[in-house]
């Protein structure tokens, strides 16, 4: 097959420039060792994360010359409200600064103190708001979803329905909400969720009363995966399979900065006519007008526009592959990754790329801090520091200690992910040499954003 190259042409430009190793050092140090506090200037290649950083169209920024500032009515928000309602089939849509916006809210408005929150892999932010609402997260994703070297299974998102129904049985179907299902799976690398799983957990669901919320994040990377993986979609369309996927839901959130392909926004979208008055109700204590939900007017117009381009199959292919493209590169050099290769980013397995370092030593939060000084790349822990402390003030300790290498839609070519490649494969070969962290700052939630170490 011929190489598949990017199906964009570059318009505009924003250098980037690479910083001695002292200068790279003594960054890494300022920053207590957590990607997250340096500079964006200080960085080289940027794969922190996907959210927000995406390159918008010419037609996006086109989108932005029309932007209608309104405070109430926005035209804008009226065409980001059709599009959402076309595209995933749901009859209300609240707009949101951002996911976690929307995530507030539909916690608030569905989760009482006691109840349970069953998820596919738990996200961060996600479970923060559930737990703040005075919910309890339980994990329901398949077992293999916890295990970096299992790469013989194409759905490694979904639902383990027997664990699903085991909690149902076990503390009663009043006492759950909704289950939150994630399309794809940050956490568990990128992983895509199958339609006929999707189908299980909503017939599931329905037969307890429970609603179904998707976590929208990234779901046309995962109608990519069901298309190529999934049979008897290999002739549909994306759109198509994004329709079909959501409707096995009763609504979703969902963070823009994914695959709406913008820099900011989100949204709550539900069939509930009684669950959006709420939200509505609620929008303009958090977020702002039920018209523009903390986003601008030109905003909302470049999330419709952004949100219609990810549908097309040439755009997804080639964001998908890209990050494929990255991971090939580390498995035939022998590093250690998450596998198969998920839809946004390559998760690097910290605990066998440094055997050394145990767990309680933040082996993910090390590994980061060295390959940005090693090579100005800059990768985020996904790992012990990510997931926190539960309510008895204990480490989650997660079994995934993971450096997510997140690659930004439309911002970067081939050659700089060849670059990521040859510094991480060169410090593989080094790896005897990092050691561990100890922490200096402790913030007492979502601690990985603005915790500080030191080195052991
Ligand atoms: O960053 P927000 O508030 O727009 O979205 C929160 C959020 C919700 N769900 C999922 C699956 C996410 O990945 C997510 C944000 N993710 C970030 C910031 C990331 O770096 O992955």
């Amino acid at each position: 097959m011929r190489s598949l190259a990017e199906p964009y042409k570059i318009k505009m430009v924003e250098p980037i420039a690479l910083l001695s190793p002292e200068e790279r050092r003594e960054r890494i140090m300022e920053a207590g060792y957590n990607t997250f506090l340096l500079r964006s200037r200080d960085v080289y290649i940027d794969i922190l994360t996907d959210s927000g950083t995406n390159a918008m169209s010419d037609n996006q920024w086109a989108g932005l010359m029309l932007g209608d500032e309104a405070y109430a009515g926005s035209n804008n928000w009226l065409h980001l409200e059709a599009t959402v309602q076309e595209l995933f089939g749901f009859r209300y849509v609240v707009p949101t600064h951002q996911g976690r916006g929307a995530e507030n809210l539909i916690s608030k408005i569905l989760i009482k103190p006691g109840m349970y929150v069953p998820g596919n892999m738990y996200f961060t932010t996600t479970r923060a708001h559930q737990e703040m609402a005075g919910g309890s997260f339980v994990d329901v994703i398949i077992d293999e979803a916890h295990d970096s070297k299992r790469d013989d299974i194409p759905f490694k998102g979904n639902v383990d329905l027997a664990k699903y129904e085991a909690l149902i049985k076990r503390v009663g179907p009043e006492k759950i909400p909704y289950i939150c299902v994630a399309v794809t799976v940050n956490l568990a690398g990128g992983q895509p969720v199958s339609m006929a799983n999707l189908r299980d957990v909503y017939a599931l669901s329905k037969r307890y009363g429970i609603r179904v919320i998707f976590d929208a994040t990234r779901c046309v990377e995962n109608a990519y995966f069901i298309k190529v993986r999934e049979p008897e979609y290999g002739d549909a369309s994306i759109a198509a399979i994004v329709k079909e996927m959501f409707s096995y839901a009763d609504g979703c959130t969902m963070s823009g900065k994914k695959d709406g392909i913008v820099n900011m926004g989100g949204f709550l979208a539900t069939n509930e006519e009684d669950t959006y008055r709420q939200a509505t109700a609620m929008v303009v204590v958090y977020e702002g007008m039920p018209s523009y939900g903390g986003m601008n007017g030109r905003d909302m117009e470049a999330f419709a526009r952004g949100l219609r381009e990810a549908m097309s199959f040439p755009y997804i292919r080639h964001r998908v592959e890209q990050v494929g493209y990255l991971g090939q590169q580390l498995i035939d050099a022998g590093v250690p990754v998450v596998r198969p290769i998920g839809g946004h980013a390559v998760f690097v397995d910290a605990r066998e790329f440094l055997p050394h370092v145990p767990q309680g030593e933040f082996p993910a939060q090390a590994l980061a801090a060295a390959i940005y000084e090693h090579s100005g790349v800059r990768t985020m822990e996904r790992g012990i520091i990510s997931a926190g402390r539960d309510k008895e003030g204990k480490d989650y300790a997660p079994k995934l200690e993971l450096v997510r290498c997140t690659i930004p839609r439309r911002v970067y070519t081939s050659s700089h992910l060849d670059y990521v490649a040859e510094a991480i494969i060169e410090l593989h070969g080094e790896r005897d040499r990092i050691g561990g962290l100890r922490w200096v700052y402790e913030p007492p939630v979502l601690r990985f954003f603005t915790g500080r170490f030191e080195r052991l």
